[in-house]
């Protein structure tokens, strides 16, 4: 991880457990560049490479976790252009990450902002989070995933609304409500990133192929019918019984100790 990534910085922390990813162009209020979300891209692989680290958390620094993809960068592209950008190559490749990456989204989360953290897996929310769809704004709509992921999260009204307003931005609380995010987190954004990096650490002391799994089963319901997802379930179920620390984790509970997986 000796890499000197430019728009972006990176951490292991909790004795190597957890991946730290800050997004940092606070003057651009961390705006997704191609350039910054090669470097998310690029961090998350070495992480999901590295065996000691179970777990990603990605946040913003300053007042944003990211205001959009760069409309600077974006405004004279050409229609082919934009059919070949490789934001959204790279958006793909983030959600083939194994490990679990928890979003702790702070102020802004407008457009691509809001679709990478709906991307991540869990969004842990700081008391200033905002998030909207402001694309329509702009003459443009929702490119990497917000039409298709945020009427899943928040129902179809509150998401057109959202999307085809450009405007009612939804807080902190009321993406809480609706179950956009896992929860508000109380407190600054130092309070915020301590919390997701705890949930991080919590999940990086469990089987890491146990967690794998559970993070395949519950994607597979985005992309199945119910009884196709239930048969997904059921054969990833099956496998962990596959796995040493399956047999760990129940025998340590019938002998009343704590668990000593293998594989994290
Ligand atoms: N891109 C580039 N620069 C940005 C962006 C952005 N998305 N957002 C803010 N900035 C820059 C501003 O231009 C400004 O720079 P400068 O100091 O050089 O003028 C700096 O950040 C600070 O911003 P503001 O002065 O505007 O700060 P305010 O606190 O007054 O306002 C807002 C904050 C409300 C967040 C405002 O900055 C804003 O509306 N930003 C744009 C939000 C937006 O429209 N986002 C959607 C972008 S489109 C998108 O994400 C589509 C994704 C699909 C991509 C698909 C690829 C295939």
């Amino acid at each position: 991880l000796e890499k000197d990534y430019e728009d972006i910085d990176v951490e292991l922390v909790e004795k190597g457990t957890v991946g730290l990813i800050y997004l940092d162009r606070p003057k651009s209020l961390n705006a997704l560049s191609d350039a910054l979300m090669y470097e998310v891209v690029d961090a998350c692989q070495i992480f999901d490479k590295m065996e000691e680290v179970g777990a990603i958390v990605i946040t913003g620094r300053g007042k944003a976790f990211a205001a959009g993809a760069d409309i600077k960068e974006m405004k004279d592209k050409t229609f082919q252009e934009a059919q070949k950008s490789r934001i959204f190559s790279h958006w793909n490749v983030l959600t083939a990450v194994r490990k679990p990456i928890i979003a702790a989204v702070n102020g802004f989360a407008l457009g691509g902002g809001c679709e990478l953290a709906m991307a991540c897996d869990i969004i842990l929310a700081g008391e200033k989070a905002l998030f909207g769809q402001p694309e329509v704004k702009l003459g443009t709509i929702p490119g990497i995933g917000g039409t298709q992921r945020l009427i899943r999260e928040v129902g179809k009204s509150r998401a057109m609304e959202m999307i085809l307003t450009g405007e009612a931005f939804m807080n902190a609380q009321e993406a809480a409500q609706k179950g956009l995010v896992s929860r508000v987190v109380p407190g600054d954004n130092d309070a915020l990133v301590a919390e997701a990096i705890q949930v991080a650490k919590s999940i990086a002391a469990l089987s890491r192929p146990t967690i794998a799994m559970a993070k395949e089963a519950v994607n597979a319901a985005y992309e199945l019918g119910l009884s196709e997802g239930i048969k997904r379930e059921h054969s990833l179920f099956c496998s962990t019984f596959a796995l040493e620390d399956q047999k760990e984790g129940m025998s340590a509970f019938v002998e009343k100790r704590d668990a000593q997986f293998k594989h994290r």
